[in-house]
């Protein structure tokens, strides 16, 4: 089996390394600083899971990405926010994953693609969609907050590479999509993220809770209702399965604070940017005003 690594120490790499090391599979994380490699490596990694509140403990081999080596056929399931793509960690990753090795990314929103593509050419990429939910509690503890889905796809790459990483996603537990109809799979999550991450994050709401009142209802409603408008003029479909689709999100993982929310609490930047900011120029583009969407861009960056 080729080397495999999860790149970030965030919410999601814990959970994702976590979860493929405790199912048997031969996974490092690499971590942006040392010092929490250092305690990884020391202490463990906790995972606490939303249902029955069951502790796992498992040993994690985890490398600062400054050290980190890949073999030619490795494959890096990408975890971190594209705010962390700067060009130093790309410069890293130009360095560290050869021609030919692939990258799995799992960033919300969109245009990491794009400068990945342009970033790191040469390399395979696979685009990760998912609703999982996952909660940082420190540098060596995660919760599972909210099962979810990924669908993972394709651009240009074997068939083989992609049945790998979905036989490992599976492996670890999550339930796993293969699409071609990736474009669709992107534009349905970001319509997901557009409704659900800057309302909670500007309200300091679970995303169980946004659902909780009518007011709050009535908001994700004209978010929501703004935001398909514009996709729709991208070829998004299905405007009433979507809604209930933000609606489940809410409820499967109404425990979970939303990546932007984590984000906003710990004075991080935030992809809004890349969510809603992406949906206003989607909108400009096609001569269309964008409200909504602006108006909860420049307040969430008003927040960090
Ligand atoms: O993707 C998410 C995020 O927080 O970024 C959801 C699915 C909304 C889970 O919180």
């Amino acid at each position: 089996m080729d080397k495999i690594a999860v790149l970030g120490g965030g919410s999601l790499g814990l959970l994702l390394a976590g979860k493929m090391v405790a199912s048997g599979c031969d996974c490092e994380l690499w971590t942006r600083t040392g010092d929490q490699a250092a305690l990884l490596n020391r202490n463990g990694l906790t995972i606490v899971e939303q249902t029955g509140g069951e502790v796992r403990k498992v040993n994690i081999r985890a490398i600062p990405i400054e050290q980190a080596t890949l073999s030619e056929n490795g494959i890096v399931l990408v975890a971190v926010k594209q705010t962390a793509f700067t060009p130093e960690l790309l410069e890293r990753l130009a360095e560290i994953v050869p021609d030919g090795g692939t990258l799995v990314l799992f960033q919300n929103g969109v245009g990491h693609r794009q400068l990945l593509t342009h970033g790191l050419p040469g390399r395979k990429l696979v685009m990760a969609i998912t609703t999982e939910g996952a909660l940082r509690i420190n540098e060596t503890t995660v919760r599972h907050t909210g099962i979810g889905e990924t669908t993972i796809g394709e651009l240009e790459i074997a068939t083989n590479v992609i049945r790998s990483v979905e036989r490992m996603l599976k492996q670890a537990g999550f339930t796993v999509l293969l699409s071609k109809q990736l474009e669709e799979a992107i534009m349905r999550k970001l319509l997901v993220n557009a409704v659900i991450n800057p309302l909670t994050a500007i309200l300091r709401l679970r995303n169980g809770e946004l659902t909780e009142s009518t007011g709050r209802l009535n908001a994700m409603k004209a978010l929501f209702q703004e935001s398909f408008g514009i996709l729709s003029l991208y070829g998004l479909k299905n405007e009433r399965e979507l809604w209930n689709i933000v609606l489940k999100v809410c409820a499967d993982t109404r425990l979970n604070e939303s990546s932007m929310l984590q984000d906003v609490t710990a004075h991080r930047e935030t992809e809004v940017e890349f969510i809603n900011g992406a949906i206003c120029r989607m909108a400009a583009d096609k001569g269309k005003e964008a409200p909504w969407n602006n108006a909860v861009t420049a307040l969430v960056k008003a927040i960090h």
